[in-house]
């Protein structure tokens, strides 16, 4: 058995059993000729829990042509038929929640109640994105004196979608429902890492009655297949959500080929704390904030601005929660952290810790290894650090359970530090004065500004960076369905 903490659903086990897994391209399984494969590690244990298919360029090529294949008949549907198909695979997803939730918490090291959080959130998504695309108007009138004028709006053709790791199943709601409400197809690329819950959705939309080469699931290497996806000019939009570095190769790669690109990057957050707070109350939220999904957030507020006058007894509030938190195996009920992703990501973020040290900064909690009984996972203990900005640690993304804490005097100088990053993703105040939490907010530049809170979402609310956080848009919301349009001006001269 893959985890002694837990016994498996059978229906988990029934699936596991069937690796290597195949990528799933125009309703079947879609084998590599090569027959190479990369390993799913559960994080949690470090034991290998299936392999996945590792598709060549070639591959890869087939499976956009596939997908291209597959948009006139989707395309063509009426939005009512499209609707009542993609919400039959919301009800199957939603139906088998406890199952997929299971896989993606052994497959990404997410705690299971939230990776239970996440299946439903594509599901909500889903069913978000088809009644918007319900009420979308395929013939908008425009009014221009002297002319009949209409806008006439078609979906694109094959999208794809380059994901990370760190919200497997969720973020390909974010990004497939709208595409799919418009009458688009998709090709996801899944991270190495993580491939299992976007294969198990393919295989559920054949199983509901979605046409083969709507769904599209191509497995393998960043380096080689995401390459290749992001090279393919048959591709009509393109979304990568992931790290900056990588963002900008796929960026280039669809600048050369003209293809709109959306991109989801990184972030370094700040929360800034003013001396008005409950203290008990926000350290509480900051360190479940910190320490969800290991701090493996990309919205994350991992630079915490803190009054002067309040700064020991929050850092002394924050350490003692810090140090109750309860680390151990996803699927162990009593877990409250669970491992980072791979034992790079476990490198990287216990390297930051170092550096930031050796650089200045002062460790007030945690800052090693983590040990869970008898695993041999990639765990780390939550860590507060506390300095000058100008460290590596408060300026780079650690993609961990690590906050950075500095402080401030004035609300000038608080917005002036949050402000200076090279990202812009998402920011948060904490204050009882109503309107200064209400300026603050706006003055902070990013995408994203929580005011009491962090790591918020709903459908409709837009989410997404701006600078070096994000280009092309963000999520979530009605504009971003309208990304998924093409449109054609009409105009007729009435004279
Ligand atoms: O991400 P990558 P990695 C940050 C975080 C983390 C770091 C590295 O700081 O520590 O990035 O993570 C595919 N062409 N974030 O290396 O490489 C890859 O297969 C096309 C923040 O895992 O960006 C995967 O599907 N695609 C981020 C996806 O890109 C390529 C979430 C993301 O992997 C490719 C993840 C290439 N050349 C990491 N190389 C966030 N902000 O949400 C890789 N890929």
């Amino acid at each position: 058995s893959v985890v002694a903490t837990t016994e498996l659903l059978p229906e988990v086990e029934a699936f596991l059993s069937q690796s290597p897994f195949p990528s799933f391209v125009a309703g079947k399984n879609f084998p590599a000729a090569s027959g190479q494969t990369v390993k799913t590690i559960d994080p949690g244990s470090g034991e290998t829990i299936a392999e996945i298919h590792d598709l060549s360029a070639e591959e890869i090529d087939q499976a956009v042509q596939a997908a291209s294949d597959a948009f006139p008949a989707w395309s063509g549907m009426s939005k009512e038929e499209r609707a009542s198909i993609l919400l039959k695979l919301a009800d199957a997803v939603e139906k088998h929640k406890p199952i997929i939730a299971q896989i993606e918490a052994l497959d990404a090291g997410k705690i299971e109640a939230q990776a239970q959080g996440d299946v439903q959130n594509l599901v909500d998504t889903l069913r978000y994105f088809v009644d918007l695309a319900s009420n979308v108007e395929t013939r908008e009138k425009i009014d221009s004196p002297g002319f009949e004028a209409w806008k006439y709006r078609q979906p694109w053709g094959a999208c794809a979608f380059i994901f990370p790791w760190n919200f497997p199943f969720l973020l390909i709601g974010w990004g497939i429902s709208p595409a799919l409400a418009a009458g688009n197809t998709v090709i996801i690329k899944p991270a190495e890492d993580t491939s299992l819950s976007a294969i198990y959705l393919a295989r559920l939309a054949k199983e509901v009655g979605v046409p083969d080469g709507v769904i599209n699931v191509v497995t393998g290497r960043g380096a080689a297949a995401g390459a290749a996806l992001s090279a393919n000019d048959q591709i009509k939009r393109m979304s990568f959500t992931g790290s900056p570095e990588v963002g900008r190769l796929v960026g280039e790669a669809c600048g050369r080929n003209l293809v709109p690109v959306k991109l989801e990057l990184g972030g370094k957050g700040a929360a800034v704390v003013f001396d008005d707070v409950d203290v008990a109350e926000t350290a509480e939220k900051l360190v479940g904030a910190i320490t969800f999904h290991t701090g493996q957030v990309c919205c994350d507020a991992t630079r915490w601005l803190v009054h002067r006058d309040i700064y020991d007894e929050f850092t002394k509030e924050c350490v003692k929660r810090m140090e109750a938190v309860q680390v151990g195996h996803p699927l162990d009920p009593n877990s409250q952290m669970g491992p980072v992703v791979n034992a790079n990501q476990r490198s990287r973020v216990l390297g930051y810790l170092e550096k930031g040290q050796s650089e200045g900064a002062k460790c007030l909690c945690g800052g090693g290894e983590a040990s869970v009984d008898g695993l041999q996972g990639n765990y780390v203990q939550p860590a507060l650090l506390s300095g000058t900005l100008d460290n590596v640690a408060a300026r780079e993304e650690i993609f961990g359970p690590v906050a950075y804490i500095a402080t401030f005097e004035s609300e000038e100088e608080a917005i002036a530090m949050a402000n200076d990053t090279d990202y812009g993703l998402a920011n948060s105040v904490w204050t009882k004065d109503e309107e200064r939490a209400n300026r603050v907010a706006e003055a902070m530049v990013a995408g994203n500004s929580w005011i009491n809170a962090h790591n918020v979402f709903a459908q409709g609310v837009p989410y997404g960076g701006v600078n070096k956080s994000g280009v092309g848009g963000g999520v979530l919301s009605p504009e971003t369905l309208m990304d998924y349009y093409r449109s054609t001006s009409v105009v007729r001269p009435l004279s």
